[in-house]
């Protein structure tokens, strides 16, 4: 049995983090069976992030490591209707969503003020009333550190926005009139694609790259055909 630590879900989503809910569409999608622990504080996994997971009393991190190993470990290959051409793109799409387009969504929640005065009360809520500004304070710098390593902060806002639309438009492109990013049937690309695409575009954050997302109905229509899917 697999055991995945994740966050809870909150705003609307099974997840608020892509990754998370990347792993756990994944896991839906190979129809393997798995239990849920909640987990709030990411550094109770072995590489500091969530998601992680408990399979035979191995313990993997990381939503692209712990994909592939139970790929192996269970024979399995959600791309395996995809030819050469195809199987580039999924990992394309996924690189697109989980190194580009989940650090925006970071920019937007975290330091910009509007998403981070949503996301700081449901956050911060386990931790003591007088401790908690402190700790959101020592959260963003951690966060804002993380964003500039990528190379994000050294750019406005607008600036950012627009790459947010390239990326969106990018995947509006890509997926074009079929159902999945797959075609017919979803592949690995759908698990990412669709915890970014949720986060944005069920979630009832209400951020500038949340309104951006909605603007786009194939994804909207999308959204909706994953969560009919995946998650009813
Ligand atoms: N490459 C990792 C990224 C996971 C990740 O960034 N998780 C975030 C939540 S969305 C996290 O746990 N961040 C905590 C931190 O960086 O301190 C994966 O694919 O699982």
């Amino acid at each position: 049995m697999i055991t995945l630590f994740q966050f809870p879900p909150a705003f609307n989503v099974p997840n608020i983090s892509p990754f998370c809910l990347k792993l756990e569409t994944f896991l839906r999608l190979a129809g393997l069976e798995y239990h849920v622990q909640h987990v709030m504080d990411p550094r109770k996994g072995p590489k500091g992030k969530l998601p992680f997971i408990k399979v035979d009393g191995e313990v993997i991190a990381d939503s692209e490591v712990i994909i592939q190993a139970l790929q192996r470990r269970y024979a399995l290959d959600l791309d395996a209707g995809l030819d050469a051409r195809g199987r580039g793109w999924a990992v394309a799409i996924t690189r697109l969503c989980d190194q580009h387009l989940a650090p925006l969504l970071v920019y937007f929640r975290w330091i910009d003020g509007p998403g981070w005065k949503q996301v700081a009360p449901v956050l911060l809520r386990g931790i003591p009333a007088p401790l908690r500004p402190l700790l959101g304070a020592l959260v963003r710098r951690k966060i804002r550190g993380q964003l500039a390593g990528v190379g994000l902060m050294a750019h406005s806002r607008d600036e950012l926005l627009e790459f947010a639309q390239r990326d969106l438009e990018a995947l509006d492109g890509l997926l074009g009139d079929v159902p999945f990013f797959g075609g017919a049937q979803p592949c690995s690309a759908d698990a990412a694609a669709y915890g970014i695409l949720a986060n944005l575009i069920l979630s009832t954050l209400e951020t500038p790259l949340n309104h951006m997302a909605r603007e786009y109905e194939r994804l909207v229509a999308y959204c909706e055909r994953m969560q009919q899917r995946v998650w009813s």
